[in-house]
């Protein structure tokens, strides 16, 4: 376990420059997940209100065979954020049991991919090469290292593209495209639109974990860039915007303050109730899935869903 006392990179320090320096203040959602973010997002999966992560999990254990039969042997496995290995872990069992399976977890966490590394260490069959880096850079890699004439399924879980601006999306998934080859497969996760009573508690939670884990993007700027916030000023907030289908987590400041942050060199003022809009989760209809894919030169080909939680697992072919 390492805690990272040093000070931010250089292009996220900037990012976070631009963000709080702008009109409407925002802090890049990949400054979530230090060790102790990606051990409460860890916490939230748990959580009874956000079925999103179990939903995920359900479908792809109660299908791993149908979406490995999906496929045409031999393949290599390559996922983009590895997480802990968990969800990945019944695919992984269902392809072993026919073939003997290369698998790329693909991270830019090495405590991820550690953790990743050692859950799957116990399954026969499975040889593990962690890439640690870039999603696309990563996949890259792992295409560059696919032995002759096997097919490449690439796994994207967890509804993370929800986490991307419609055009990152759209972007980022041609990006993948170029990285395959035609007949390549996806496994796309996305989580659907349901009602705000469900969303809304899924995003916060009475325990008041999920507030923990945005606040924690604080402390985490007070540790790495130099800043000065006092958590007890802020509140944790959750909005569902129904016409654009995300709910974005803000941090609202309770009162008009100024916080310092020595490594932009900044005093930032807060207004009372002004807030930093960190994160966006898009939620998606099948429609949206569809055309998302298509739009990247992507075929859907198969399609899994959970019925307690609406979440889709799709299956699209490169072409
Ligand atoms: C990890 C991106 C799927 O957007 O639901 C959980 C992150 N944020 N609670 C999501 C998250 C607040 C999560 N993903």
């Amino acid at each position: 376990m390492t805690t990272r006392v040093l000070g931010l990179e250089p292009e996220l320090l900037a990012e976070v420059k631009a963000g709080l320096t702008a009109t409407t203040k925002k802090l890049p959602a990949s400054l979530l997940y230090d060790e102790l973010g990606t051990a409460l997002f860890e916490a939230i999966s748990y959580l009874p209100e956000y079925g999103l992560t179990r939903a995920d999990e359900r479908i792809l254990r109660a299908n791993a065979g149908a979406i490995m039969r999906a496929l045409t042997p031999p393949l290599v496995v390559a996922e983009l954020g590895s997480g802990t290995g968990r969800k990945t872990r019944p695919l992984l069992e269902a392809l072993a049991s026919r073939q003997s399976v290369s698998y790329y977890p693909i991270d830019i966490s090495p405590t991820a991919l550690e953790r990743c590394e050692t859950e799957l260490a116990a399954v026969s069959g499975v040889k593990t090469t962690a890439i640690q880096g870039d999603y696309v850079q990563g996949l890259l890699e792992a295409a560059s290292r696919r032995p002759p004439g096997h097919q490449m399924l690439v796994l994207f879980l967890g509804s993370t593209i929800g986490n991307f601006e419609p055009g990152q999306a759209d972007s980022f998934l041609r990006d993948v495209r170029r990285a395959l080859r035609e007949g390549d497969g996806l496994l796309l996760g996305t989580d659907l639109v349901k009602p705000a009573a469900m969303l809304v508690p899924a995003y916060d939670d009475p325990l008041g974990v999920t507030a923990a884990f945005n606040k924690n993007l604080l402390t985490r700027l007070n540790r790495e860039a130099g800043a000065s916030f006092d958590l007890a000023r802020f509140r944790h907030e959750a909005r569902w915007r129904e016409t654009e289908r995300r709910i974005e987590m803000h941090l609202v400041a309770r009162r008009a303050h100024e916080v310092r942050v020595g490594a932009i060199d900044r005093a930032i003022a807060f207004r009372e109730g002004e807030s930093i809009w960190t994160e966006s989760s898009y939620k998606f209809r099948l429609e949206d899935v569809d055309r998302l894919a298509k739009s990247a030169h992507f075929e859907p080909v198969a399609r899994w869903t959970d019925s307690e939680w609406p979440f889709a697992e799709t299956l699209l072919r490169a072409r």
